[in-house]
């Protein structure tokens, strides 16, 4: 569902919004279907987790990045409402996907407990400008309901948060990590926890001062889709390069059923782009033999600046 101006005031004014009811039934039933082809259902792993000891082994054991093993859950990343919300918020339609992952969290795997920090510190080699537009979007949806036992994510409003410098001296005096993380217990009575059925979506910016919580539900599990935006252009942001994932079936199939303007958030070249020539289409078209590349002959929607 198209993401509402007041929740885009939100994301302006406080540095995250929540939305529920992002997703429609069918695409949230058919998202969360697709999940057990990367994870075990939680009946299943709270009969035996340790037969899933991998899912243990760190709190971040859980991110299986893009693309996945189903386009339903792929498409998410780039739903239509997503980069209408993304093209709003940055001001630009040359949308570039920085990163998309799944992320599994099952309580008792491990203790998924964090201290505030901002994310930009491995979105970007240096640090935000404090610009408006912002110049990162991070996206999450929920693909499972998130109450305040399943390890809710904890966003501090950037009123709140606003005073403490983007590369702070740790307030408690301890050197400080590659994290920037603050302080234990900094923010405890203004943080918000960002609860909501399955279907939510939760925006916040890389420079919004946020954390993972405990799990505290005996047979908590958390589901989520995260999915980064940034417009194309600077040479120091960004998470990922698509072409060291651009040999498995899952991104051909990708590439093959989205459009050119989705395929154009992953950096593949737009309609009228002066890459496309008739060798470059024959090839690519051998390539991706069940795309339809007729854009790229024709010129006809280009990615709009
Ligand atoms: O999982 C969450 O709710 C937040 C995690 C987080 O902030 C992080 O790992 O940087």
């Amino acid at each position: 569902m198209r993401v509402p101006e007041h929740c885009l005031a939100d994301l302006r004014e406080r540095g995250y919004m929540v939305f529920e009811g992002f997703l429609d039934v069918d695409e949230l039933a058919a998202a969360q279907e697709a999940l057990w082809r990367h994870y075990p259902r939680p009946e299943e792993y709270f009969t035996d987790p340790a037969a899933h000891a991998w899912l243990a082994r760190s709190q971040w054991a859980g991110e299986v990045r893009a693309p996945w093993r189903s386009w339903d859950l792929n498409r998410l990343a780039f739903h239509p409402d997503l980069l209408d919300l993304a093209e709003r918020f940055l001001g630009s339609a040359d949308l570039h996907l920085y990163n998309a992952e799944l992320w599994a969290k099952y309580g008792g795997a491990v203790d998924y407990e964090q201290a505030h920090h901002r994310d930009f510190g491995n979105h970007s080699l240096v640090v935000p400008k404090r610009s408006d537009p912002a110049t990162q979007l991070q996206t999450w949806i929920l693909l499972s309901d998130v109450g305040d036992d399943d390890g809710p994510t904890k966003v501090v409003p950037l009123s709140v948060a606003e005073s403490v410098p983007y590369w702070p001296e740790t307030l408690d005096g301890s050197s400080n990590d590659y994290m920037n993380y603050l302080a234990a217990g900094a923010f405890a009575d203004s943080e918000v926890s960002v609860t909501g059925p399955a279907g939510t979506l939760f925006c916040l910016r890389t420079d919004t001062v946020h954390r993972g919580s405990r799990m505290t539900g005996e047979r908590s599990s958390r589901f989520t889709l995260l999915a980064d935006y940034e417009v194309w252009g600077p040479r120091w942001t960004g998470r990922i390069a698509w072409a060291a994932d651009s040999l498995s079936p899952d991104w051909a199939e990708l590439i093959e059923r989205a459009t050119p303007r989705e395929r154009s958030v992953f950096g593949f070249p737009a309609p009228g782009d002066p890459y496309w020539d008739e060798q470059t289409l024959a090839d690519t078209q051998a390539r991706y033999p069940r795309a339809d590349l007729t854009a790229y002959l024709t010129g006809h929607g280009a990615a709009p600046a």
